[in-house]
């Protein structure tokens, strides 16, 4: 899954992004002109356990890719997003929007006051008229060319009447067909959006001090709180004396357990595994995959050559303790194509190309 962080210029990008990944990127004005990327293991106590028992030469955790955008070329603007960001986001699966909570003289937010509920309307206007752009060019080219009666035609002015009322796309109905009709132009405010409260330590321990939780209620947004500058400092420390710290400063549990215990919950993700000798392995997909589906994540050939799915649960894996035993015990099952995946399931697909 790849992730990218947004938001107005000197909202902690940056310091959010290193102290999710443990990256050490500079931030503050000597920050790097670039865009960051770093990708981090999700912890999953089931690979683990796995690996216990087939003694496995790899094992490998699913991923989480970030992508934290270069800081703004146009310094001073309302916007939040160039040219260049706007190429970097096109492949994200989901937007993080760091909203900025704390307040800090020396650094000025581009729009002089901190005021976390407008960075989240702006932001979303933003996104929207980006889209606004890409459909309106695309339509008038379409017209010049006389292929007014095709169905992308449609549903393209469809897009264009719903985001011209002031809506993003991912809260428009869109039937399966229809999405992979408009995957292609990978519009920004059909991704899902996450908002990650920055706040000063100034914060901790007061109710909802900057309106956010309010703002996310009312809007259906989901919200994760953190205290970007000192999240970053604890995480530059040893594993050892993490905890002990975050205990002394009231930070909770580890920022990056929390963001991604949110974020799968919020874009619908679990994970299925497989499980051997050469490799145990976590793989995320949404709920609802179909086991054809799920196939492809692990290699295009596998999907394309699919016969059947062998599926143990991991729990009754555990119970019987061995492949050998959970078989004979008659947990084994062979699905087709259209099985709906369950998180835990252990998968062995067999494929013929
Ligand atoms: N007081 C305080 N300062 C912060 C916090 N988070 C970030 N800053 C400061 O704000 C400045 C900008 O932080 P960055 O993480 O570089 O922000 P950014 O959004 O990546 O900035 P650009 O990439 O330049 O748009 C730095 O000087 C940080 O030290 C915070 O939680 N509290
Ligand atoms: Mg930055």
């Amino acid at each position: 899954m790849k992730v990218g962080i947004i938001g107005f210029a000197r909202s902690g990008k940056t310091t959010i992004f290193n102290s999710l990944t443990g990256a050490h990127a500079a931030v503050g004005t000597f920050g790097s002109r670039e865009s960051n990327i770093a990708v981090i293991k999700v912890p999953d106590a089931r690979v683990d356990k796995l690996s216990e028992i087939f003694n496995p030469k790899k094992k490998t955790y699913a991923e989480v890719q970030f992508v934290d955008i270069a800081p703004n070329e146009a310094a001073g603007a309302d916007k939040a997003l160039d040219s260049a960001a706007l190429a970097t986001l096109k492949n994200v699966d989901a937007l993080v929007h760091v909203v900025r909570a704390f307040a800090n003289e020396d650094v000025m937010h581009p729009m002089n006051t901190v005021d976390p509920a407008r960075d989240c309307r702006t932001l979303e206007e933003e996104l929207q008229l980006c889209d606004l752009i890409i459909v309106e060019k695309r339509l008038e080219r379409m017209h010049k060319e006389h292929r007014d009666k095709e169905r992308e035609y449609d549903l393209l002015l469809r897009c264009k009447e719903h985001l011209e009322s002031g809506s993003p796309l991912r809260t428009l109905a869109l039937t399966p067909p229809e999405e992979k009709d408009i995957a292609g132009f990978c519009f920004l405010s059909q991704k899902p959006v996450l908002l990650l409260g920055n706040y000063g330590d100034e914060s901790i321990g007061k109710p909802d001090p900057a309106g956010l939780q309010e703002y996310a209620h009312k809007n259906g947004f989901t919200l994760i709180e953190l205290c970007g500058a000192m999240e970053m400092e604890v995480a530059g420390l040893p594993e050892a004396d993490r905890k002990t710290f975050r205990e002394e400063l009231g930070l909770g549990e580890e920022s990056r357990t929390r963001f991604l215990q949110t974020a799968y919950e919020m874009l619908g993700l679990m994970s299925f595994l497989t499980a051997g000798e050469p490799e145990v392995r976590a793989w995320t997909i949404k709920k609802g995959t179909k086991a054809v589906d799920a196939a492809g994540v692990i290699h295009s050939d596998i999907q394309r050559g699919f016969i059947r799915a062998e599926i143990v649960g991991y729990d009754a894996f555990i119970a019987a303790g061995s492949m050998v035993k959970a078989k004979e015990q008659g947990h084994s099952r062979l699905e087709g194509k259209e099985y709906v995946m369950h998180d835990g399931d252990i998968v062995l697909f067999r494929f013929n190309v």
